[in-house]
């Protein structure tokens, strides 16, 4: 503790002190009481007992089966992949060898998109790492594995009360031979507004040190400017930067022209132009119906030179068809899951897709029977986090006309219960067609769906229609989020806003027209670390004043939770949601070759100061602490 006050010290820092700052400085010798790991960790698992889990209705923990992990020797050297040709060749070298190959490439999306689809984004790393290096043995050709971005930075600190840069260096180093893939909004990072330019930078700088190969790159209007500033900061690294045009409209119906397959080709030279090496097709919702697939890919590959790589969703069951005939048209590369966590608003399952293709030349290089193996350790998996399913349980064909995407669907129904309009969700989701129209008719995938969404709820809530909208918009208090796309500051949509409808929801407000990112003030890297450093008390990384300039109340609130209870990023999930039973005993690794064996005794009666005694035994020791019970 006293070389850490010392080095911790201001006028250390700022290098203002000299040989007799020592014997000057007698707060160096003050020592912070620290509360023991182990009573941290009791102290957790006594409240998630008394108190549960967010989001998590069963009180009482179930009985899992222990997860099959499948037998991998880890002795054997793992088979080189996608990373070591990108390590050797560059990047140019491997869109190169994606070019060569003749079978489809796969990414597998099980580790982000996947849970993010289908159970909120709560897969925590403890359940990630186990498979990690299984994954990279048992599909050695996969092009990628979708690990990271879109909302698993944000759920990772907020809910899980993890850091998901640990998340990234963990599973980097299990499975080293496959290219890491993540996903990137653009200038909305990784959160759900436009950044600061070097926010931007640094971000894509420090995840590419930390591991990310692949940046899927997307703006939530299809904005190009919005998103050059991500494509070259990514290129400056050397890595990929898959640049994605969302998919939105049907290019099949004669009536939606506002999308149609000049407007993608355009926008895909676009793109190529800008320099990307990979262009992305980001079906978000799974809107993309397989003779739309089959017509858009045939088209791109004749409109651009580099890589193709397709993702969707399965939500209407027509996923496997789109990428058979996507696959037929020539495209490269397509994102499934791991069947136990494909299908429905998921990707679609990888399983599925490789006998779909049997007897087809471009099927995928992959032993099914290792597929299979990952699928067991999953579905066991998904059991822990049966409280964040979206209870969609059959194919979902609406989506086509109501167009949300996959992750939207649960979680626009969830804020609709919570303003009371939990019985009204059908008027909400044509309401949210209806808006998508009198917005002009935009892409919609965060945080653009979020705005859709906002005003739907607003509609409904306040029992509008197009018309009355227009009559009575002067008295209308919109939402922030409405206000915000309408000012611009999620960049420019195709076609311009809707003018009138503007001027309503704006009341005199300047729109800008300029890229947001222009407008915004650096960040001051190092202003924040030293403000960190003072609050947090500890060592403070660039990933850490990362994650502060992106979200600064989420990260200083997990901060907070780590000084409560240490790391429980190391507990088991069911003891991380559920808490223990009564006389249960359970083991935790809290580092490398230092366990804690916890063994759960009793609860006792509320206190009349609302504060309950849990008795453990820690180490064969009697151990009590004091919750707070919150019933
Ligand atoms: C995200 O931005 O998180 C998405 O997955 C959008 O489709
Ligand atoms: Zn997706």
């Amino acid at each position: 503790p006293f070389l850490e006050n010392v080095v911790k010290h201001d006028k250390f820092l700022t290098g203002a002190y000299d040989t007799s700052f020592i014997d000057t400085t007698p707060e160096l010798f003050v020592f912070p009481k620290r509360k023991d790991r182990g009573t941290k960790m009791l102290t957790y698992i006594g409240n998630v007992t008394v108190n549960g889990f967010p989001g998590v209705s069963e009180k009482k923990k179930p009985i899992f089966t222990k997860p099959r992990v499948p037998s991998v020797d880890i002795s054997k050297p793992i088979q080189n992949g996608t990373k070591q040709i990108l390590d050797e060749k560059g990047a140019e070298g491997l869109v190169n060898w994606v070019k060569e190959r003749k079978e489809v490439l796969l990414t597998d999306t099980t580790f982000r998109d996947g849970h993010q689809s289908l159970l909120a984004t709560r897969i925590r790393t403890n359940d990630l790492k186990q498979v990690a290096n299984p994954t990279a043995r048992l599909l050695p050709d996969l092009f990628s594995m979708e690990m990271w971005g879109g909302a698993t930075f944000d759920v990772a600190y907020r809910f899980l009360k993890e850091d998901p840069w640990d998340r990234l260096l963990t599973l980097r180093q299990q499975a080293p031979n496959v290219l890491f893939q993540m996903l990137l909004r653009a200038s909305n990072a990784v959160g759900y507004k436009n950044y600061p330019d070097n926010v931007i930078k640094e971000f894509v700088e420090k995840s590419a040190y930390a591991g990310i190969d692949v940046f899927r790159i997307f703006d939530s209007l299809n904005w190009v400017q919005g998103m050059t500033l991500a494509i070259d900061s990514v290129r400056q690294t050397g890595k990929i930067a898959e640049a994605a045009m969302c998919y939105t409209g049907d290019i099949l119906d004669p009536t939606r022209r506002k999308y149609d397959l000049d407007y993608y080709k355009n926008l895909a030279k676009e793109l190529e132009q800008s320099g990307a090496h990979i262009l992305g097709i980001k079906d978000m919702a799974g809107l993309l119906k397989p003779q739309a697939a089959y017509d858009l890919v045939s088209a791109l590959k004749e409109t651009v030179d580099i890589p193709i790589h397709l993702h969707t969703h399965d939500t209407s069951g027509n996923g496997v068809y789109t990428y058979a005939k996507a696959i037929e048209a020539g495209v490269d590369i397509v994102d499934v899951a791991v069947s136990s966590m494909a299908g429905l608003t998921s990707q679609p399952s990888a399983n599925s897709l490789y006998y779909a293709l049997e007897g087809a030349d471009r099927r995928p290089n992959l032993d099914i029977k290792n597929l299979e193996e990952l699928s067991y350790y999953w579905e066991d998996v998904r059991k822990y986090y049966q409280d964040f399913e979206s209870g969609m349980n059959a194919p979902h064909t609406e989506v086509y006309v109501h167009e949300m995407p996959g992750g939207q669907y649960s979680n626009l129904q969830q804020q609709a219960k919570a303003v009371g309009l939990g019985n009204r969700w059908d008027e909400v989701k044509d309401m949210y067609s209806r808006v998508n129209l009198l917005f002009g008719d935009i892409v919609k995938v965060t945080p653009s769906s979020k705005v859709v969404g906002d005003m739907a709820l607003f509609m409904v809530q306040n029992n509008l229609t197009e018309e009355t909208l227009f009559e009575r918009g002067e008295t209308l208090d919109f939402p922030d989020s409405v206000i915000e796309l309408f000012e611009g500051y999620l960049g420019q949509p195709h076609g311009g806003f809707p003018k009138e409808l503007q001027r309503i929801i704006l009341k005199g407000r300047k729109p800008i027209t300029v890229r947001p990112g222009e407008l915004l003030e650096d960040v001051d890297f190092d202003a924040v670390k030293e403000k960190l450093f003072k609050d947090l008390n500890r060592q403070v990384t660039s990933f850490d004043a990362i994650a502060y300039a992106l979200y600064p109340k989420v990260f200083m609130d997990y901060h907070k939770a780590v000084e409560q209870y240490g790391d429980i990023s190391v507990l088991d999930t069911p003891t991380f949601l559920y808490g223990m039973r009564l006389g249960e005993e359970i083991e935790i690794e809290i580092e490398k070759g230092k366990t804690l064996i916890v063994r759960l005794v009793s609860i006792g009666e509320p206190q009349a100061d609302g504060t309950r005694a849990v008795y453990f035994e820690l180490n064969g020791q009697p151990r009590e602490v004091v919750i707070k019970d919150e019933s």
